[in-house]
C-alpha cells in the first residue's frame, strides 16, 4: 500500500506525530511499547536460546556465532528467525503492539515476512555498515518495514541502531561493489554531503520499539560497553505488497496476515528496486558480505 492509502486509515497506537516522523525521516523510536510483563517473557526467551547456543561451535542456520563463541561464554551475533525457534517470538510478532505499529504506517492489512534478533555481545558486536535493507529482498512496493525492539537498554555505547534522516525518498544505492560483489554497504564517499548533519541515533531503554523504513540509510557501531545489546527485528509489509525473489530467513510464518485481511491484488511502486544474488542455495547472514567484517 503506498503512503497516501495508508494515511486514509487512523493510527491505533502511535500519535500523529510519531507517524509522520516516521514517513518524513524513515525511522522513529517510540519508548515503551512493550510492557513489562511481554518484555520479561522476550527476555526469557531469549535466555533460552543463547543457552541452546551454548551446544553449537559453528554457524548452524540457527545461530551466527561471533568469534570467541564457547559453551562457557556465549557470544552470539544473531538468532536467525527467532519466530521459528521459540513461540514467545511469534506470539510477540503476529499478537502484540509490534503488529499494531506495522498497521499504523503499512496500513490496515499487515503481512509478516522475516524475523532477526540481533545481538551485539559486551566489548565486541561488529559493527553494521551503512546500507538499505529492500535490496536483499524487494518487494512491489516500499510498504515493508522493520519493527526493532532493544530487550535490554541500549544508549551509545551498546552501538544503537544509527539512521541517516530522510534517506528514504531519493534514489537508492547500489548494494553491490564496483566488481560487481554483493556487499550490502555503501561507501561513506558515496553518501551525499554533509550526509553527517542527518544522522540520528536511536536509542531507547529496554522496551522500546525502533522502526525503519525499507529504503533508509541505517548501520550501527560496534558494542564498546559491559552490556550485551539484544535487537530484534520483525519485518513486515503491507498485505498488498509482494516479494519476488527468495525470502533470505524463510520461516512457517512468511507470508502470515497478521492483521485486517489477505489482498486481493497487488500494490506496484513504480519505482524499480536491485535485485540480490539468488538466496534460494542459502543465505549467510549480512556480516560476510559487508566490506571489511570477518565472516559470521
Ligand atoms: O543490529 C544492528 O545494529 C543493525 C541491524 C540491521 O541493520 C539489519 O539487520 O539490517
Amino acid at each position: 500500500m503506498l503512503m497516501e492509502d495508508v494515511l486514509k486509515h487512523p493510527a491505533t497506537v502511535l500519535s500523529k506525530a510519531q507517524r509522520e516522523q516516521f514517513f518524513e525521516d524513515g525511522c522513529a523510536v517510540i519508548e515503551g511499547a512493550v510492557d513489562a510483563a511481554r518484555l520479561k517473557r522476550l527476555q526469557g526467551a531469549m535466555d533460552e536460546m543463547v543457552d541452546l547456543s551454548r551446544e553449537v561451535a559453528e554457524d548452524d542456520g540457527r545461530f551466527i556465532l561471533e568469534e570467541g563463541h564457547s559453551p562457557d561464554d556465549p557470544r552470539l551475533r544473531r538468532l536467525v528467525s527467532p519466530v521459528t525457534h521459540h513461540p514467545e517470538f511469534w506470539a510477540f510478532a503476529s499478537e502484540s503492539v509490534s503488529a499494531d505499529i506495522a498497521a499504523d504506517v503499512c496500513g490496515p492489512d499487515v503481512k509478516f515476512y522475516h524475523a532477526k534478533l540481533n545481538f551485539k555481545w559486551p566489548r565486541g558486536g561488529h559493527k553494521f555498515d551503512w546500507h538499505q535493507d529492500v535490496p536483499a529482498w524487494p518487494h512491489t512496493d516500499y510498504s515493508p518495514m522493520t519493527v526493532g525492539i532493544y530487550l535490554e537498554d541500549c544508549g551509545e555505547p551498546q552501538g544503537p541502531l544509527l539512521a541517516i534522516r530522510g534517506s528514504h525518498k531519493p534514489p537508492m544505492h547500489s548494494m553491490y561493489d564496483r566488481d560487481g560483489n554483493w556487499v550490502l554497504r555503501i561507501p561513506e564517499e558515496d553518501l551525499y554531503e554533509g550526509w553527517r548533519d542527518d544522522v540520528v541515533s536511536l536509542t531507547g531503554p529496554a522496551g522500546s520499539a525502533v522502526l525503519i523504513n525499507c529504503r533508509v540509510i541505517h548501520g550501527s557501531q560496534a558494542n564498546r560497553s559491559d552490556r550485551m545489546r539484544p535487537m530484534l527485528l520483525n519485518v513486515y509489509s503491507s498485505a498488498d505488497s509482494m516479494p519476488y525473489v527468495t525470502n533470505p530467513i524463510p520461516s512457517p510464518y512468511e507470508g502470515a496476515i497478521v492483521r485486517g485481511k489477505p489482498a486481493r491484488f497487488s500494490c506496484h511502486d513504480p519505482r524499480g528496486c536491485e535485485l540480490p544474488p539468488d538466496w534460494s542455495a542459502g543465505y549467510v547472514g549480512p556480516w560476510k558480505h559487508q566490506t571489511g567484517a570477518e565472516a559470521g
